[in-house]
């Protein structure tokens, strides 16, 4: 049976936004999934060691009928075909492609390496946002809110920068 889920996305090193233009299309063409709409993508400061470029970060909604753990093992291979190595990097440094799986239907997950909903996703201004615009009345499975409430409930000295001149659409990837 095909589950609803949404997929974060973020870049901050090298062509931020053909990073993720090229992520969504190799989503795309992932069998098993069907993405049905994907958000603007937002220009934002960066959470974590200051010394790094600003992100864009844009999020798809999709139907898929691969279990959470399979989607998963898929957003890393994407990650690692667009040059992404974990084994070199810092916790919430740079990266050419951050790919996280944030709910999938209504699993609930807490594994060592996998948990769904995104354990941070309620707490992160550059997730909710383009989150909100293509899914405001998502669920939260654990929490109950909606995505629309969980943004509006974040405090205010987590809204991040946003520059619009980098805003644009990547509408025309959905199908
Ligand atoms: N993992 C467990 N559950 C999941 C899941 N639902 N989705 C495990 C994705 N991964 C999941 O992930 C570390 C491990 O989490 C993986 O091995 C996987 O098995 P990671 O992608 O290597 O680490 P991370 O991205 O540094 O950590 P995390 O906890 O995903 O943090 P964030 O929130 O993604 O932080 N600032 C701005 N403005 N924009 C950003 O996009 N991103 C980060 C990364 C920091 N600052 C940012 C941004
Ligand atoms: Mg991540």
């Amino acid at each position: 049976m095909a589950e609803t889920a949404y997929i974060a996305l973020g870049s901050n090193l090298g062509d931020r936004l053909a990073a993720i233009e090229s992520a969504v299309r190799s989503l795309r063409a992932t069998p098993g999934v069907t993405i049905t709409t994907v958000s603007e993508v937002v220009e934002s400061k960066p959470i974590g060691p200051a010394c790094q470029n600003d992100y864009l970060n844009a999020a798809v909604r999709l139907e898929t009928t691969l279990s959470p753990r399979r989607l998963l093992q898929r957003c890393q291979e994407i990650e690692a075909e667009h040059g992404r190595n974990r084994a070199e990097e810092r916790r919430w440094g740079p990266r050419p492609l951050d790919l996280d799986l944030l709910m999938c239907g209504e699993s609930v997950i807490d594994e060592p390496d996998l948990t769904v909903p995104h354990p941070l996703m309620h707490k992160r201004d550059f997730v909710l946002r383009p989150l909100a615009q293509i899914a405001p009345g998502a669920l939260h499975p654990v929490l109950k809110v909606t995505v629309e409430s969980l943004l509006s409930s974040l405090p205010a000295e987590t809204a991040m920068e946003y520059a619009p001149d980098v805003s644009c659409s990547l509408g025309w990837l959905s199908r």
